[in-house]
């Protein structure tokens, strides 16, 4: 992936820096990229200098630049934050635009038939005028939840973030309903993760504890295969899942459910979970190669990060 351009226009620099001086600094812009070095300062001189530079208005690729700044070193390093944010803020206009017709689009608005993970989030969110508690799991349904569900309330995401131990979820999700029992909670999971506590269904049966668990189910421990299918040409070790009859599992603990592979399938699931009093279990049959983008590889930068596989 080329580098993202980081583009400053000067003359808007050079007019929030101010003409008022009382010192120079010397900065090189560089068109390097974000997360690396976006500036360096190379020199602060003590001459008093205020006409604007002559590339005034022109985006820089590499621009060394005599600023007359206020306000001495504190005027320095407010120039220097504003610097790198106008150029991060430029970098990260085309990496949202990117961004939005690679990733986000697509995600939510596949164009083909079967449900994406994050198609199947924003559903329930949308569904649940985005008030609702999110619990996740770990994995991409954690990435992908964390992402595309919408919150209008403070209070809303339990997560268990870069910590991340599988099962997580459905204790977490049993103890959002006891927290806030006013509200609707909704744990999204893997069909890796949820088996990995499956015996809180019992508790669930138990305290009558009405948790909303959406299984995003893609028959891989999807996030590990991801990254043998992008970093280790598809070998495929250990992620296929060979899951249980999750219908068979919810019924066993008196918990109704719903497994759809459709959009309308979806819709209809959704409605029937929400009015449901109590817990349901909504399986989602996903792709099953779907990926969590954008990444960053493995030793990479941030301005390395990939927004397709
Ligand atoms: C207890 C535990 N074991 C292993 C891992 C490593 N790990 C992280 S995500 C993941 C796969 C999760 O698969 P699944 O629950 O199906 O979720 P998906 O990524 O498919 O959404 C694994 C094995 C972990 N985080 N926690
Ligand atoms: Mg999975």
């Amino acid at each position: 992936m080329r580098p993202l351009r980081a583009q400053v226009s000067i003359s808007e620099l050079y007019a929030k820096a101010g003409r008022e001086a009382e010192g120079i600094v010397r900065v090189v812009v560089v068109d390097c990229p974000v997360g690396v070095h976006i500036h360096e300062i190379v020199g602060v001189a003590r001459t008093r200098r205020t006409e604007p530079p002559k590339s005034g208005g022109t985006r820089a690729v590499v621009l060394v630049l005599d600023f007359a700044i206020p306000g001495g070193i504190i005027g320095v390093l407010r120039l220097f934050v504003l610097l790198v944010r106008v150029s991060v803020g430029n970098a990260t206009e085309n990496l949202e635009l990117r961004e939005e017709e690679k990733v986000i689009r697509p995600e939510l608005h596949p164009a083909t038939n079967s449900l994406s993970m994050g198609e199947v989030v924003r559903a329930v969110s949308d569904a649940t005028h985005h008030e609702a508690v999110l619990v996740t799991d770990v994995g991409q349904n954690q990435m992908i939840s964390a992402r595309y569900f919408k919150y209008t309330k403070e209070r809303s995401i339990i997560t268990s973030g870069g910590l991340g131990t599988m099962g997580f979820g459905l204790p977490a999700a049993i103890g959002a309903t006891f927290g806030a029992p006013e509200r609707t909670v909704c744990v999204f999971m893997g069909d890796g993760g949820l088996q990995m506590n499956i015996q809180e269904l019992g508790t669930i049966m138990e305290q009558k504890a009405p948790v909303k668990i959406i299984c995003l189910n893609n028959n891989y421990l999807g996030n590990v295969r991801q990254w043998q299918a992008m970093f280790f040409n598809r070998r495929y070790s250990f992620t296929p899942m060979l899951n249980p009859d999750y219908m068979k599992v919810a019924s066993a603990y008196d918990i109704p459910s719903k497994r759809v592979f459709t959009r309308e399938e979806l819709k209809e699931a959704i409605a029937e979970m929400l009015a449901t009093d109590g817990p349901f279990l909504l399986e989602a049959c996903v792709v099953e190669e779907g990926n969590v983008l954008p990444m960053t590889p493995p030793g990479g930068s941030v301005n390395q990060m990939l927004l397709e596989c």
